[in-house]
């Protein structure tokens, strides 16, 4: 049994969707501490959660005897910015809890996201490496940092297979993001369908690492799939997809969409996480150890979301 907690967001409800096609629906149990999102509400086992919750989590794991568990369930940068507190306790606690019952129950394998919010203002900008000067200014990012560090320990400590990657921003129509910065990229979509407009709360020239969704499941599937002695990292790989700023993408938008306009705020507060991020990410050590290779560039990406869109608007 495969459990996924945080089943409702943005990579909780792919990863539900992908798992239930490889494994069958009744061997992946979604969880979330809401009810179940429409795209898994009908499509398999479903459980309420609370991650800060020991002896619910506990029950759970009893219950199902989970042989993996992806813990998805986070606060993302911008709305941990707006509840420091919540987010640090949500993130971390969730994520040690997890782990604890992981050891008990001898789970095989768990999975949980980082991100490249870890890299801070002094981290190389560009092809920002594995290992480098991480000095995170978000709670989120570092979250994620110590979320890392633990990961490593409890692999190192009690022999746990706890598997990460440093998620860039992800771009996907089958759920929509959850309070990060990088959510500027999927509204764009939703905004030039719906109403031929759209104003970006990041400026013009803001480079960012993003990933279109279906390249973030596959590269979580077979990192989950590799074998064990391959793995070099177990604190979490560093993972990149395309580099592009709003511009970019709205001008490829425009080649599609021709009466589409962008505009931009000019003082959003994401701005500033945005700045502290890397533009770009090496990610050599994933293709090292487990073959990873991205398959969409940004027109490929842009034409799937565009496609996708258009039937569910
Ligand atoms: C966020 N989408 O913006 C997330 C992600 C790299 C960005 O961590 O917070």
């Amino acid at each position: 049994k495969i459990l996924v907690i945080g089943a409702n967001g943005q990579i909780g409800t792919e990863l539900v969707t992908a798992l239930r096609a490889v494994h069958g629906a009744g061997q992946v149990i979604a969880s979330d501490i809401n009810n179940p999102a429409y795209a898994i509400r009908n499509s398999g086992p479903f459980e309420f959660v609370n991650v800060l919750d020991k002896d619910n989590l506990h029950h759970i794991f009893h219950k199902h005897q989970p042989t993996q568990v992806y813990l998805l369930a986070a606060i993302l940068s911008a709305v941990g910015e707006q509840k420091p507190k919540m987010a640090w306790d949500l993130n971390m606690t969730g994520l040690i809890h997890v782990l604890d019952l992981a050891v008990e129950f001898n789970v095989a394998k768990v999975f949980w996201p980082s991100s490249i919010a870890v890299f801070g203002p002094h981290s190389p900008q560009y092809n920002t490496p594995q290992y480098c000067v991480m000095d995170p200014n978000t709670v989120y990012g570092f979250s994620k940092l110590a979320g890392e560090r633990w990961c490593e320990y409890y692999n190192t400590k009690y022999g746990l297979d706890v598997r990460s990657l440093r998620y860039p921003g992800l771009i996907g129509w089958r759920a929509n993001p959850g309070g990060g910065t990088t959510d500027y990229a999927v509204h764009i979509f939703h905004e030039a369908l719906k109403h031929g407009k759209y104003e970006s709360f990041l400026s013009a020239d803001t480079a960012l690492p993003m990933m279109y969704m279906d390249d973030a499941i596959r590269a979580t599937l077979t990192l989950m799939d590799a074998p064990a002695e391959k793995l070099s990292i177990r604190s979490s790989y560093n993972l990149a997809g395309i580099s592009f700023t709003p511009k970019e993408l709205a001008a490829l938008i425009k080649d599609r969409i021709p009466n589409f306009e962008i505009s931009y705020a000019d003082s959003d507060p994401r701005q500033a996480i945005a700045d502290s991020w890397p533009k770009s990410i090496d990610d050599s050590q994933a293709t090292i150890d487990w073959g990873w290779k991205i398959e969409y560039d940004l027109p490929k990406m842009v034409d799937d979301m565009l496609a996708n869109l258009k039937k569910i608007l």
